[in-house]
């Protein structure tokens, strides 16, 4: 796709950004080393107590700059209606002729870093190869982690394989056009931020930010935005989903891959520890699941990533152990606190804090103070390879073939803990209706659904209506046995009182139990007006304290509350106009008939 090559790209984007040097990164060690003592010496990481988290740092960025920023985040193609109603859209050239004012003389005294990286083991047919620029020091190591980093992409490239260019810059030029030095800051960004996607070249233009999924551009960006749209073109799926193998007692393994909007728990479940005895859940990714049909008409999955970007608080040794043993050494930290023997610390690791915290912004901090000590989106950046228990699979170039697909929201009313998709074509419906009730006042009116379709709201790279049909299409492009069954899950429906139905975490398992014996073929289950709900004595329930009147109303079906989530769904439907695929009509339309019957 790309026309230039690499080096005409780099010689191209040097010229425009102007940056006093070039360094060409290969993901060593030494590589690793030199980046980390530079950033120690100007202050942008403190190195931790190497006899606590050897090799671990902790970075405090701009107050300014903690986030995705998705109201700056843009997919950039010739028509509107390509980009569809749930993205912001730009028409491209205007976009590119913006952005060259912006990144013109941008890396002035810093140094240009190339990246090149692979999404996926590099031998992997499912693979995919980018090239970042960027003049973030901090960027190329957190690329490390998140990504394969190697020359041999750059081989696999001369050999004449696609690749994404993607361009990043902090957007803070420590020389003026004249020459004049201003001074660094530890965290240079600019306060104008733009995240663009150009659809129709597979290019990635970043500038402003230097945090997460803005800046790490092999994540979100490459891996969903852009993905989401290689699959449309090439007949895969680039999905938001975590990955995982479940194992039960009689050894016998099933794959599956789960989409869930932001912060409900997905890396807690990817590295679920199950409460039922003999079953065991291996980690394969917590974020991004690129699915592809295979030669025998299955699909298979990867994880394009090779780290966590994981959210700090609420991690913890009694929510995931498994994370917080992942991050023992090589990790870093961004935004956390820091504890007087130079260790890290946020609201949940432990249920007290120690004594004598640094907060995320640099200040001493009590109980007191009136502010969390971590910023509520810190992170850990940590590779995959020491998760403990990592899948011997996670890496291989083949992926795993996907037995289950999962989509969960979270849903204080209506939606019960675990209900199964009548076909493939339903299963759709169930991801495109994917939606959360607000929480709080700040993100919008409470009670009021989130919609987040196939939890991509954010990360789908074209109209969404377009991709409920690519979906469609790769179900019918295969035997109806051979396709993942899909299930919908709820973990947050709550009582009356407010309180929770369901305990969740580990005891998840039991649900991941059901699943496995539905797959199996082991237990039926009885029809109802939005899909095959569990008959109770097949649930394993064993050792769990839970009322039958309980039970009952975490599978309680409300008539007269889904027929008004249909009438939601159907004003919501509506804004995708030509791009709703007339199957999504057909199931709203079949979902409203089944409510008057079963
Ligand atoms: O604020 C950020 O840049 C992080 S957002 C994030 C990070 C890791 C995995 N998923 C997400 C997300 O927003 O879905
Ligand atoms: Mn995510």
């Amino acid at each position: 796709m790309t026309v230039l090559t690499v080096e005409q790209w780099v010689a191209e984007t040097a010229k425009l950004t102007q940056p006093s040097e070039i360094v060409w990164c290969d993901g060593s060690s030494a590589e690793w080393l030199k980046l980390t003592e530079l950033l120690v010496s100007n202050g942008t990481f403190i190195r931790l107590n190497p006899e606590l988290r050897p090799n671990s740092f902790l970075a405090r960025t701009d107050p300014a700059d903690v986030a995705r920023v998705e109201d700056r985040t843009f997919i950039c193609s010739t028509h509107e209606v390509d980009a569809g109603p749930t993205n912001n859209w730009r028409d491209p050239l205007w976009m590119k002729n913006l952005l060259r004012s912006l990144f013109k003389g941008s890396m002035r005294g810093r140094t240009m870093y190339v990246v090149p990286f692979a999404m996926g083991p590099l031998d992997s047919p499912q693979a995919r190869f980018g090239v970042e620029i960027t003049d973030s020091p901090y960027v190329v190591l957190s690329m490390h982690i998140m990504t394969r980093v190697s020359n041999g992409v750059l081989e696999k490239i001369s050999k004449g394989a696609d690749w994404v260019p993607a361009l990043h810059s902090v957007g803070a030029p420590l020389l003026d056009e004249n020459g004049v030095q201003s001074p660094d800051t530890t965290w240079p960004c600019n306060v104008e931020k733009y995240i663009a996607q150009f659809p129709e070249s597979n290019e990635i233009w970043s500038f402003g930010s230097g945090y997460g999924g803005n800046a790490l551009l092999g994540k979100k960006c490459m891996s969903l935005r852009i993905g989401s749209v290689l699959g449309r073109n090439e007949g895969w799926l680039a999905e938001h989903m975590l990955l995982v193998k479940l194992t039960s007692p009689s050894g016998k393994n099933f794959h599956i891959a789960a989409a869930f909007p932001s912060a409900c728990g997905k890396t807690n479940l990817a590295m679920l520890r199950p409460t039922l005895p003999g079953w065991k859940v291996a980690t394969i990714g917590d974020d991004i699941a690129w699915i592809a049909p295979d030669s025998d008409g299955r699909l298979r999955a990867i994880n394009p990533e090779a780290g966590f970007f994981g959210v700090a608080p609420g991690t913890g040794l009694k929510t995931n152990p498994v994370a917080v043993e992942t991050m023992r050494a090589n990790t870093i930290f961004t935004n956390v606190a820091l504890t007087e023997d130079g260790d890290v610390w946020w609201e949940g690791l432990t249920d007290d804090a120690p004594a004598n915290l640094i907060d995320w912004t640099g200040k001493a901090w009590s109980p007191l103070s009136g502010s969390p000590a971590a910023h509520p989106n810190s992170r850990f950046t940590v590779s995959l390879s020491q998760c403990p228990i990592i899948d011997p699979e996670w890496d291989s170039p083949a992926g795993v073939p996907l037995d289950a697909i999962l989509f969960g929201g979270r849903r204080a009313t209506n939606v019960p803990l675990v209900v199964e998709s009548r076909d493939w074509e339903h299963g759709v419906f169930m991801g495109a209706t994917i939606s959360s009730e607000q929480t709080a006042a700040a993100e919008g009116v409470v009670g009021t659904l989130r919609r987040d379709p196939f939890a991509m709201l954010p990360f789908c790279g074209y109209n969404m209506g377009d991709y409920w049909q690519h979906w469609l299409k790769v179900g019918q492009s295969l035997k109806a046995d051979d396709l993942p069954r899909i299930f919908q899950v709820n973990w947050f429906r709550k009582d009356a009182n407010g309180k929770f139905l369901w305990p969740g975490f580990g005891e998840n398992a039991r649900v991941m139990e059901w699943i496995a014996r539905r797959l199996e073929n082991e237990v039926s289950a009885q029809e109802s007006a939005i899909g095959k709900l569990p008959i109770i004595r097949d649930l394993n329930l064993e050792g769990l304290a839970i009322s039958d009147e309980k039970l009952a109303e975490i599978f309680q079906i409300d008539k007269a509350a889904w027929h008004h989530e249909a009438e939601l769904t159907a004003e919501y439907f509506a804004k995708f106009g030509e791009q709703l695929p007339a199957e999504m009509g057909q199931q709203l339309e079949l979902l409203r008939s089944n409510l008057t019957k079963l």
